[in-house]
């Protein structure tokens, strides 16, 4: 059979059969080990996909699809985070209910991700935005209500003018909003919020005992911000400093304040019992240790900054204090806890009713979901409440408690929410009277692999550890981290190196891809590129050469023996180790390298073994899935070679056979040299030439003739 390597015949063919035979899904009862392989599930914009988003979904599916070939049962789950404000003010801008935005959305997302062959499991598809699916996220929220680590409190928060929506401090970058960039104000609003500082301590320590990037870890640390340091009293006014040991040259106290000034009064230094000025400065953060600081210009660069700013003393030689005579050491840290409530339609809706005799009041159990109401204006509202306050019909209910009249809590949940927790929905999807069954927690849990953003270190993927952490401490989650094991992936450029983003129209929409040269080789060349973890430019010319490659994999069947006398030679089992190690350590980019070099070498080879075609296409099929399996069933197999065993490598011949040569100067043996059995002629003759033996023979000169035995021998005539 010769045939063209065409994969608009053979994608959509294997895509079907795969979801027919349901060869993706994992097994609740499986005597396999379990693997959980996770991605951060989208967000369906109304964009669609563009090249850069599959690039971690093709990376953790050559992991899930390799786990597979080693025998374990694997889950690789995926749905749509899809609450969020693009989709609203979408619906703002055109009226659309954003249930419906939603859904075409994500069919289209889904028709595109389907293409790409990823082997997702379908079956156990989620989406925020499903009452079925928030119902669950409501449920948690009481349950942090419930321990005390959900609260509401007046707080001066970011308030972005142009979304009219609170951020929390990490949608907040250098003073503007991460969505929009308009610069953030600050408005007094009752919010609720989540005790995440309770957990500052765990978290810290969580980090020793998972396998994350120490980039990830340092950010995670870095954001947690602890510091040991004292409590130290100026009269009543109370100082957080690190430094206690600084306190003979502290010549000022600042406050925290919105501008340099002068508060007009003075406080006893307790080590010097010298009276100093109090200022405030807007250097000295309200929400950080104590709010006020003891300043010692002669150690602080900052405060000596200050102090020569405003002509305050400076002690340049002070005597050094003992640590221990200050004050009982405290532990104080730059996490916040996490603002939970938004003003916007479309989010959970927070399942409290507030009632003049009772107070705040959880939605009992049996009333969850608080469904979202139907809104003909999607729109804020200007006092900054949420357009759900607009509909008196769902507002004015009655108190679970006393029955009395009451409201409604109309602020939803930020968009983090869903996200929180959607890996433990995924062991469980459908289950309706629990958030996820404790068997099924138990048997999947710990995330084995989890690859998502940077850019979600310190949001997303704390918030998630947060949530797990609280989960397990009150029974509801076998283990305290959610992911063993965290990786990140860079992002793909435009082909100028510059972000791929609609208002640039640089966006390349995998589709037209697919189209022009398969999904196989889209995957492949995104795995080619460059390495995973870094950010890296699109690049077309490497596209064809991707598929060019896919060519020769095709062709090279052609060549394949039935002369059994014909042994697998060392590339083979050289291939093999490399592939499979360069897949663990996400070295996808050298891993598609050393299966372009083993094609190669089965080119040069006269004759092809079938066990070495066959190790080819298992080492591919993670990367060209669908060519590979039609190679594979073309070779007579009749199950799919996904099913079929990892290749191992014989330790034993990972190198080339070595051969001794003789090399004979004049008819007379004269030396030998040992060299790999696959050695050519030009190689053999080069070699001989440069042994030390042979060149006192030339003596300086060119021999007359040379003759090579490949295997055997080289005669010189000199
Ligand atoms: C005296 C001193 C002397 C300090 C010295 C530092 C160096 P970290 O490590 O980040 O926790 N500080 C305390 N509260 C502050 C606030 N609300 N806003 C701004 N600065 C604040 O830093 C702790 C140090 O930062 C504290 O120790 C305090 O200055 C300052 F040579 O006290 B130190
Ligand atoms: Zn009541």
């Amino acid at each position: 059979m010769k045939s063209e390597y065409d994969p608009k015949n053979i994608e959509e063919r294997w895509q079907k059969f795969w979801a027919e035979n349901k060869i993706f899904e994992a097994k609740d009862n499986s005597d396999k080990p379990k693997y959980y392989a996770l991605i951060e599930f989208p967000y369906p914009s109304g964009d669609g996909l563009h090249v850069g988003h599959p690039r971690p979904y093709i990376g953790m599916d050559v992991i899930a699809r390799k786990r597979r070939m080693q025998g374990y049962n694997v889950l690789y789950p995926i749905g749509w985070d899809a609450f969020g404000l693009p989709t609203e003010n979408y619906a703002i801008k055109t009226g659309k209910d954003p249930k419906v935005v939603t859904k075409e959305n994500s069919d289209n997302f889904r028709r595109q991700i389907q293409s790409l062959g990823i082997s997702f499991d379908w079956s156990k598809e989620i989406n925020t935005t499903d009452p079925k699916y928030y119902k669950w996220t409501q449920w948690l929220f009481l349950k942090f209500l419930e321990h005390g680590l959900a609260y509401k409190a007046k707080m001066a928060i970011n308030w972005c003018p142009k979304d009219k929506i609170g951020l929390a401090n990490e949608e907040v970058v250098d003073g503007k909003c991460e969505r929009c960039g308009t610069e953030v104000e600050k408005k007094d609003k009752e919010q609720w919020m989540l005790k995440i500082t309770d957990y500052a301590e765990k978290l810290l320590h969580g980090l020793d005992t998972v396998d994350y990037p120490e980039r990830v870890k340092a950010q995670q640390r870095n954001w947690i911000g602890r510091s040991e340091g004292a409590l130290i009293k100026f009269d009543d006014i109370e100082v957080f400093t690190t430094r206690p040991d600084t306190i003979f040259g502290a010549t000022f106290i600042v406050l925290a304040g919105k501008e340099d000034r002068f508060t007009g009064r003075f406080v006893i230094n307790p080590a010097t019992k010298e009276k100093i000025p109090v200022w405030e400065a807007e250097y000295v953060l309200p929400e950080y240790g104590t709010g006020a600081i003891m300043a010692v210009p002669a150690s602080d660069e900052r405060d000596r900054a200050f102090a020569e700013k405003h002509g305050l003393p400076i002690v340049e030689n002070y005597q050094e204090a003992g640590f221990e005579n200050f004050g009982k050491k405290v532990v104080k840290y730059k996490l916040r806890d996490w603002i939970f409530s938004r003003q916007r339609y479309w989010g959970e809706p927070i399942p409290i009713i507030h009632c003049a005799s009772c107070g705040a009041v959880p939605v009992p159990e049996a009333d969850l979901p608080v469904l979202l109401p139907e809104v003909s204006n999607y729109q804020p509202t200007d006092t900054g409440e949420s357009p759900l306050a607009l509909i008196e019909a769902w507002v004015n209910t009655k108190c679970p408690k006393c029955g009395g009249e009451a409201k409604r809590e109309t602020d939803t949940m930020p968009n983090w929410a869903g996200s929180s927790w959607y890996f433990l929905r995924y062991v469980d999807d459908k289950n309706d009277s629990e958030f996820a069954s404790k068997e099924k927690l138990k048997h999947w849990m710990p995330v084995d692999w989890y690859n998502g953003g940077m850019e979600h270190t310190t949001l997303h993927l704390l918030y998630s550890r947060f949530w797990n952490k609280f989960l397990f401490d009150i029974g509801l989650v076998p283990t305290s981290e959610p992911y063993q094991k965290r990786t990140s992936h860079g992002l793909i450029l435009a082909s100028d190196g510059v972000k791929m983003s609609k208002s640039l129209g640089n966006v390349i929409n995998p589709d037209l891809i697919v189209d022009r040269f398969g999904a196989d080789t889209l995957r492949l060349y995104e795995m080619f590129m460059g390495p995973f973890e870094q950010a890296i430019a699109w690049n077309e010319d490497s596209l064809v050469g991707t598929r060019k490659f896919l060519e020769r994999v095709w062709r090279l069947k052609d060549k394949i023996t039935t002369d059994s006398s014909v042994e697998p030679k060392y590339e083979m089992h050289h291939a093999i180790k490399k592939v499979s190690g360069d897949i663990e350590s996400m070295g996808f980019n050298t891993a598609v390298s050393a299966l372009m070099i083993y094609a190669n070498a089965l080119e040069k080879h006269d004759k092809v073994t079938q066990e070495e075609y066959e190790a080819l296409l298992k080492l591919l099929s993670p990367f060209a899935p669908h060519a590979a399996e039609e190679l594979w069933n073309g070779l007579g197999h009749k199950e799919s070679i996904l099913l079929s065993p990892w290749p191992e490598a014989d330790e034993s011949k990972l190198s080339p056979k070595e051969v001794t040569i003789a090399v004979t100067i004049n008819g007379k043996v004269r030396a030998s040299f040992k060299i790999g059995s696959e050695a050519n002629e030009e190689e053999l003759r080069t070699t001989a030439l440069s042994l030390i033996e042979v060149q006192k023979w030339l003596s300086g000169g060119e021999p007359k003739r040379v003759i090579v035995v490949p295997g055997k021998i080289v005669n010189i005539v000199v």
